[in-house]
């Protein structure tokens, strides 16, 4: 395990495997992740650990040969690479689903209500008291979101809207849905950008997201509406983000995932009109139990010789 997962976790991989956990938090050196390959039959990785086509070549004669991501997210993994030295690749989708989406309505409601910003002002000491105008947001009942990729996720949001705000769903999805709640498919992501209220982006992150949301996308936005990210922070091309938000082509963002993250830039940080969460889509004891003990499923199967159940 290439981080401290939570007790119940390595309980469970100790009981089948001989475990060793990496005791700290940040990603992976290059040198560990060359390591990671040649010392041990199966891994645990996760977010910033970047098996990059290089780490793979660095060690061609690897005992690895699972890769068994905690995260449903795997684009830190180039995947046709591990494949190529024989690697599997497994994630845990569906673990991760509900609070994710959880975190997405969060965002939406924060940014369109203004929560950070009112909260801020009363913790400076600053709130002279409650007036009729003060503070004032963006209701979101009977508004219309617009989902950027109708997967797990984003049908878990556009639920989330549909029953519990009265909102009307719009999507921009490669192929058409077939879901189980009204939602109109949008043939292209500036169409949808232009009709939408809150634009809320749950595509995997990779290559063909990368900057999917730029000047053009942004631009077709309506100035009363707000964007809110739980994707992957490169889906979103920060620079144009910076400049939508600062010359007001947009009214505020939602963010729990940055291009650079750790880093957020100090322009974001300086604004009021956006949320910055440090990547909390899935920080629940529970969900990041459920995520472990996927992994764990994973690396029992493989290992039994069975088909892993979360193949990548
Ligand atoms: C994880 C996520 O906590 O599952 C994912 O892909 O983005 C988060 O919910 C983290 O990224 C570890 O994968």
């Amino acid at each position: 395990m290439t981080r401290p997962l939570p007790e119940r976790v390595q309980a469970a991989a100790r009981a089948m495997f001989d475990l060793t956990v990496r005791p700290i938090t940040t990603p992976m050196t290059e040198a560990e992740m060359r390591a990671s390959l040649s010392d041990f039959d199966g891994v645990v990785p996760t977010l910033g650990d970047l098996y990059t086509p290089a780490i793979f070549a660095a060690v061609p004669d690897q005992r690895c040969r699972l890769l068994a991501n905690f995260g449903v997210g795997y684009n830190h993994i180039d995947v046709s690479a591990a494949r190529e030295a024989g690697i599997t690749v497994t994630n845990t989708p569906g673990a991760v689903t509900d609070a994710t989406a959880d975190v997405a309505l969060t965002l939406m409601l924060m940014s369109a209500r203004r929560a950070g910003e009112g909260e801020r002002l009363l913790r400076a000491g600053k709130w002279e008291g409650w007036h009729p105008t003060q503070l004032l947001g963006l209701h979101l009942g009977g508004k219309t979101v617009g989902i950027v990729g109708m997967g797990r996720i984003g049908q878990a949001i556009a639920r989330r809207c549909h029953f519990g705000f009265g909102m009307s769903v719009a999507y921009h999805s490669r192929s058409p849905k077939d879901l189980d709640f009204p939602a109109r498919r949008l043939e292209t992501l500036e169409a949808l950008a232009a009709a939408v209220d809150v634009l809320v982006l749950a595509v995997p992150g990779g290559a063909e997201t990368h900057h999917l949301i730029n000047a053009e996308v942004l631009a077709a936005m309506q100035p009363h509406a707000h964007l809110v990210n739980i994707a992957r922070g490169n889906v979103v091309e920060e620079a144009a983000l910076i400049h939508a938000l600062q010359s007001g082509q947009i009214a505020g963002a939602g963010l729990d995932v940055y291009e650079f993250e750790p880093a957020v830039p100090e322009a974001l940080i300086a604004m009021e009109n956006v949320v910055l969460l440090p990547h909390i889509g899935t920080a629940a004891l529970e969900v990041r139990e459920d995520m472990g003990l996927m992994s764990v499923a994973n690396l029992k199967a493989f290992f039994a010789g069975e088909t892993p159940p979360n193949l990548v």
